[in-house]
């Protein structure tokens, strides 16, 4: 029998299968006799199949569903469920009820150039008339300054200045926190609640000079970049200053600010990027010169009535905060990116975000590392990670961080589910509230506050224990 190449038996038995006259069905013609009909000559179908035995099975890939799509998909038939994995199960898995944080976790990323530049942005504000102060939604309390709120919420005399708070990256927030089967987890917000409460809490007479709150993501969300930019026109119009507005937009490192000013000025005037942007923190280093977002008054446009010479945008480096009270904030901030990598070691923020998936029953890393169940081991983890990328090493710890750090970024653009980090009560808005209210704390001032309540803490430990023993 000659030997044929497996391509040539491949076009043969599709050529075959499409050249062999289909007989024309009768009504006692059985269905799967006439599927069965289109026959493959016997020598290109041997080969074939030799050939498909041989060729190595492509590497199942599938595209991630969301709980949603998962939650619509038919059940598998009883062919498919004898070779698809086994469903993951989570009801006998026990996620961390608490993430046990080192004492010695850095507290603070608060640089020489973030001082300098808030010294810059005060000697600057005489000029300016709004504040876009840009937190990520993510993380709406934690990205939260209150070093900016002190620093530049009134002018000297005094006087409120307007602000408005803009809270970016909704996209890379979950549409909803649900199971993988639809349900509201316990103990989760949906994000429509987390916006209420927002908006509820910021309503005036409450925070007396938030004009208006503003959700944006990247995408979908260009309604939202209207509703801004009618919200600045709106306090152009309030100043209406012949020289139009001055805005500043400040924020935590990496919060999305330079690319507000960029989506602003292309959304109303159809221009390129004017200020530089990055997925670090630092990208921004000095305050810009003003950039126009809005053009100045025209008598022939009633919409620019009141702007003046137009409204001009000045861009900000991010500002950090000198200390971080809240131990899991410096974790949240560090996932979300806020903080420069490496401030706090991958591995750490990586556990953090395995924790965070566990306790919303996240299946996605499991499907995507191709593991059998949950886990709360970070090393384990990190393991399945690096064999799915092919970063795993010999020799441990070098790949481990590697694949922390693959991780992370995996997670920051959307691609191993998306997490609600802030827990968004009126609660601990108050409490928020009240932390912005004090006077700010310097590094050594605050660290000296820290070690006095450890101590305490320790101390009472200690007597808790000894009075068991008595
Ligand atoms: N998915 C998503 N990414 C965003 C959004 N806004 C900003 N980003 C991304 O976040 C990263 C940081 O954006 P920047 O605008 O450089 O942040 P910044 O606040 O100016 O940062 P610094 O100048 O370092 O303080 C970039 O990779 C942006 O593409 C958003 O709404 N959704
Ligand atoms: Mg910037």
């Amino acid at each position: 029998m000659p030997r044929i190449s497996p391509r040539a038996a491949v076009n043969a038995a599709s050529k075959a299968a499409y050249e062999i006259p289909q007989p024309i069905p009768t009504p006692s013609t059985p269905i799967s006799a006439m599927i069965n009909q289109r026959a493959i000559p016997q020598e290109a179908s041997e080969e074939l199949a030799a050939f498909r035995s041989k060729a190595p099975k492509p590497k199942p890939e599938p595209p991630t569903p969301s709980p949603r799509q998962r939650h619509r998909q038919p059940p598998p038939s009883s062919a498919s469920q004898s070779t698809s994995p086994p469903p993951i199960d989570f009801t006998s898995f026990i996620p961390r009820e608490k993430f046990e944080i080192s004492t010695s976790l850095p507290r603070s990323y608060f640089l020489g150039h973030h001082n300098a530049a808030l010294t810059r942005m005060r000697q600057a504000l005489s000029n300016v008339g709004l504040i876009l102060e840009v937190r990520d939604f993510r993380v709406p309390i934690s990205s939260w300054n209150p070093l900016l709120e002190q620093s530049l919420s009134s002018t000297s005399a005094g006087v409120p200045r307007s602000r408005i708070i803009v809270y970016t990256k909704r996209d890379l927030a979950p549409p909803g926190q649900m199971s993988p089967h639809g349900h509201p987890l316990p103990g989760t917000q949906p994000p429509s609640n987390v916006i209420r409460n927002l908006k509820n809490f910021h309503q005036p007479p409450k925070v007396n000079n938030v004009k208006s709150m503003i959700f944006l993501g990247m995408g979908v969300h260009s309604t939202s970049l209207q509703e801004l930019l009618k919200s600045i026109k709106d306090v152009a119009r309030e100043i209406d200053s012949l020289t139009g507005l001055r805005v500043m937009v400040v924020g935590m490192p990496n919060a999305g600010k330079s690319t507000l000013l960029n989506r602003l000025r292309s959304h109303s005037l159809h221009l390129g990027k004017a200020a530089k942007t990055g997925a670090q923190p630092g990208v921004t280093r000095k305050l810009g010169t003003p950039v126009r977002i809005l053009a100045g008054e025209d008598s022939n446009d009633p919409d620019t009535y009141g702007l003046g010479e137009g409204v001009f945008i000045v861009d900000t480096p991010g500002v950090f905060m000198p200390y971080v009270s809240e131990p899991e904030a410096m974790l949240k901030l560090a996932l979300v990116g806020c903080v420069k990598d490496g401030i706090v070691p991958s591995v750490t923020v990586a556990d953090y975000l395995l924790y965070r998936l566990n306790q919303v029953r996240s299946t996605t890393y499991i499907e995507r590392f191709g593991m059998r169940a949950p886990t709360n081991d970070v090393h384990q983890f990190l393991r399945a990670a690096a064999k799915r990328t092919g970063k795993l090493r010999r020799g441990g710890d070098e790949s481990l961080e590697h694949a922390a750090d693959w991780v992370i970024q995996q997670w920051r653009r959307g691609n191993l589910g998306r997490l609600l980090l802030d827990e968004v009560t009126l609660k601990k808005l108050d409490e928020a509230m009240q932390l912005a209210r004090e006077p700010s704390l310097s590094m050594n001032q605050a660290r000296k506050r820290e070690k006095l309540a450890r101590k305490e803490r320790n101390d009472a430990k200690r007597a808790g224990v000894t009075g068991e023993v008595a």
